[in-house]
């Protein structure tokens, strides 16, 4: 066995990862994992990005994954270094991303003799990993050459399809881990035209060309998260117009636009009246289950409603077992199939509309001038190019973009970690989106989110990347204010909203980022075309209490629409 085998293997296996369309790599310093990084950096289709934080390249590669909607592959070496990567695989399992992670490993002989930065790789990641497989690359033969060749496509289509997810393959590497001669030509060069070795077609879709389905007058359309395909929301929003069914999308579904959508359905489904009065005939739900519980109780208690369920991910997402049809075909074929044969009822529609645009305008003029955080997502919504990218943090940041961003006018491209709701690995997320999008990339996120992966920020100046990073900055958890939990004094505040005091004005010059402080919508405005730190600050409690009279003035106002109020009401 020499070095030339490994490389020889190597080689092949990134030459068919490019093949199959992979374009980015993540790559993180060691020695064990020199041949796998060398072989990635000499690949020239394939873009490699170095991180010293595996935790970050990790969730920079998620990022990445996620917007580019095709495996992106990340390397280590071995040892804790691998270990690193668990938040990041974990959150792409859930969040059906797709990862190559190849972590570098020691040979069997030096595992367990105390043979330094050796742990169990076997499987570290249990379930969260689609498929763990180990790879031998200490002899290259045409037949083994062969292999891996067929070895890298299976990784890349396991990744990449039937849900996507992360896959893993352990390196056992062995020294010299360098070369000590050129690499010779590949005796088993890939298919000619440039192929891969082996090609996924697609499943036809299920829909009979020419087929229809009747669909009832009173209906709605529930989109959530679908952050790889732009094609679905476009498709969802169609159909829900031509069938004149309010369109019920979140943010991340990349749905939330079109005449028919309705943005405050968090506000509205709070309401019991309305709630009762727009009972459904049939919802058709496309992506994964909304963030909003009002929404997802509501759809939970629907007894006499028909649900049927768009799939393809095979995904399951409906935990009240309320689905009576699950569709695992192509979401736009069966949206084209469902809206062939519309019968619109307009009153329907109508009163869904009457109340979102109560609800909404109770909303805007409860926000007034002040830059709180919600204003701060209504802003970001209203203002950026639908070019742009507006990567969103969990806790309250997420739940803000539901309500307030608009439904009127095509959003920027919106993504979020909510496969496994963590606040951790935000900022290198948004940083992988950042190198795999075209446009402008916004982070809207809070300061313990951001002080939890604080190192993230290296990559602006370390892969000279563009990022606005808009932190909304309430000194800890703003988000736990709105739990009982916050009843509970001076343990609440140091253990659960744990407020730090960090200046985040000097985390910008430690990592030469531009920071600006916006106290203004204008200045907001202004601060967010360009990349660096714009900090907004809140108060956590001032923030609670502007989401209870939002909710009030919103609610009153629907309530205000029904014809029982109507009638009681001298006004109206
Ligand atoms: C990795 C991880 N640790 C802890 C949590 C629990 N958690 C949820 S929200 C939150 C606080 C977030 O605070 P911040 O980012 O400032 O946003 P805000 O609540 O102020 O909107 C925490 C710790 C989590 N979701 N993920």
């Amino acid at each position: 066995m020499t070095a030339t085998d490994t490389y020889l293997l190597l080689r092949a296996f990134c030459d068919e990862l490019a093949r199959c369309g992979l374009e980015h790599a993540c790559t993180s310093p060691g020695s064990r994992n020199t041949p796998l990084l060398l072989s990635l950096a000499r690949e020239p289709r394939i873009r490699t990005w170095s991180h010293i934080d595996e935790r970050c390249s990790a969730f920079f590669a998620l990022g990445a994954a996620k917007a580019g909607g095709r495996p992106v592959a990340v390397t280590c070496t071995s040892g804790t270094a691998a270990a690193n990567y668990l938040p990041a695989v974990v959150e792409a399992r859930h969040a059906r991303v797709p990862l190559v992670v190849l972590t570098a490993d020691r040979p069997p002989e030096l595992r367990e003799v105390g043979a330094g930065q050796a742990i169990d790789q076997v499987k570290l990641y249990g379930d969260a990993a689609k498929w763990f497989f180990e790879v031998g690359v200490d002899t290259a033969t045409p037949e083994s050459l062969r292999w891996i060749r067929q070895l890298a496509c299976r990784a890349y289509w396991t990744a990449a399809s039937g849900p996507p997810g992360p896959v893993h393959l352990n390196f056992p590497l062995r020294e010299p881990l360098v070369l000590d001669a050129p690499l010779p030509e590949d005796p088993v060069p890939g298919r000619p035209g440039g192929g891969p070795w082996v090609q996924r077609t697609q499943s036809p879709a299920w829909v009979a060309p020419g087929g229809t389905r009747a669909t009832p007058t009173r209906g709605v359309v529930v989109a959530g998260r679908e952050e790889r395909r732009a094609d679905i929301g476009v498709a969802v929003a169609r159909c829900a117009e031509r069938l004149g069914y309010p369109l019920l999308a979140d943010p991340l579904s990349g749905a939330r636009h079109g005449t028919t959508a309705i943005a405050t359905y968090d506000v509205l489904l709070r309401e019991p009246g309305f709630a009762q009065r727009v009972e459904p005939e049939l919802v058709i739900r496309v992506g994964d289950l909304p963030t909003s519980k009002p929404l997802r109780a509501w759809l939970a208690a629907l007894n006499g409603a028909e649900q049927l369920l768009l799939d393809p991910d095979a995904a399951w997402q409906d935990p009240a077992a309320v689905v009576g049809e699950v569709d695992p075909g192509d979401p736009v074929a069966a949206l084209e199939l469902l809206s062939r044969e519309p019968a619109p009822d307009p009153a329907w529609l109508a009163a869904w509309s009457a109340a979102d645009e109560a609800a909404q305008g109770a909303l805007i003029r409860g926000l007034g001038h002040a830059l709180s955080e919600p204003a701060v997502a209504r802003q970001l919504g209203e203002a950026l190019p639908a070019d742009a990218t507006l990567v969103v943090a969990s806790s309250m940041p997420i739940r803000d973009a539901e309500l307030y961003l608009p439904a009127h006018r095509p959003l920027p491209r919106v993504l979020s970690n909510r496969g496994a709701n963590g606040i951790d690995g935000t900022v290198s997320t948004a940083f992988g989106v950042a190198a795999a999008s075209r446009g402008p990339v916004v982070l809207l996120i809070g300061d313990v989110a951001l002080a939890h992966d604080i190192g993230g920020l290296i990559a602006a100046r370390q892969l000279g990347l563009d990022l606005t990073i808009v932190v909304l900055n309430n000194d800890g958890g703003g988000i736990f204010h709105f739990l009982a939990v916050s009843g509970e004094g001076a343990a609440f505040e140091e253990h659960v909203a744990t407020p730090h005091g960090l200046d985040f004005a000097k985390a910008a010059a430690l990592y030469g980022l531009a920071y600006t402080r916006a106290e203004t919508a204008a200045e907001l405005g202004e601060a967010v075309r360009r990349p660096g730190i714009v900090e907004v600050r809140t108060d956590r409690t001032e923030n609670l209490a502007l989401h209870r009279r939002l909710a009030d003035a919103s609610l009153a106002a629907v309530r205000a629409l029904s014809p029982t109020a109507r009638a009681a009401s001298p006004a109206a």
